[in-house]
């Protein structure tokens, strides 16, 4: 039975699975789930998934969400097909620089771009608010400030766990695509501030599967 993708095609999240599927050359099944029929806090999803987020898998009747954990499972489980997002998993130190990287996501990365999301494009198209301004400068300086450390690490190594693409590096797309796409914020490509942020970002953007998730799951 093939691997199960319960999600939405405009949710972000859903895309990072599914390229980190594609990546890995594994079939997988797309189950739609309407959110704007809040399927995903129905009983029967929030069984799947007790916070009510979108999306999660089902390998088999094995039942994963959080995307991030997903996508490791996928590549650890598929390891030797497709591109090789992890480590040698009998390397400590390669490993313990790809948790480094994925800290650096997850914690430098992923919440100042919520945070500039939030504020240029959430709260006017949901919220029917208008951006906080002093917040959002505070955030954008923040990621500035960010940045500065990613163009650091990668002035001396071509990704951020090392001189290999690993998925540290490519779950900066779902959020970082949002960046430029719907908050018109091009920092990610600015050559003359960040040159070494800006040739990871054009590598990794430019992916294959990257691009074909971006045309339909
Ligand atoms: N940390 C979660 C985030 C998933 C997420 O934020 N999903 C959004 C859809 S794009 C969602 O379901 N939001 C509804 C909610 O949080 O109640 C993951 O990586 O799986």
């Amino acid at each position: 039975m093939v691997l199960k993708l319960f999600g939405s095609p405009q949710s972000k999240p859903t895309l990072r699975v599914a390229h980190i599927l594609k990546e890995k050359q594994v079939p997988f099944e797309f189950i739609v789930i309407d959110s704007s029929a809040k399927e995903h806090k129905s009983p029967e999803y929030l069984k799947k998934q007790p916070f009510g987020q979108i999306p999660y898998t089902d390998d088999d009747g094995f039942i994963l969400f959080e995307t991030r954990a997903i996508c490791k499972y996928v590549a650890a489980k598929w390891r030797d097909q497709g591109s090789p997002l992890l480590p040698d998993h009998n390397d400590l130190k390669a490993t313990a620089l790809f948790d480094q990287a994925l800290s650096i996501e997850y914690s430098n990365f992923d919440p100042i771009v919520i945070e500039i999301l939030m504020e240029k494009m959430y709260k006017a198209k949901f919220l029917g608010q208008e951006p906080d301004q002093a917040k959002l400068a505070a955030s954008m300086e923040k990621l500035g400030g960010k940045l500065e450390g990613y163009e650091a690490i990668l002035s001396k190594q071509k990704y951020l766990a090392g001189d290999n693409v690993t998925l540290a590096d490519l779950f900066h797309l779902a959020l970082g695509s949002m960046l430029a796409e719907v908050a018109d914020i091009q920092l990610l490509s600015d050559k003359t501030k960040y040159p070494n942020v800006a040739r990871w970002w054009a590598d990794i953007s430019s992916r294959s599967a990257w691009l074909e998730v971006q045309n339909g799951i």
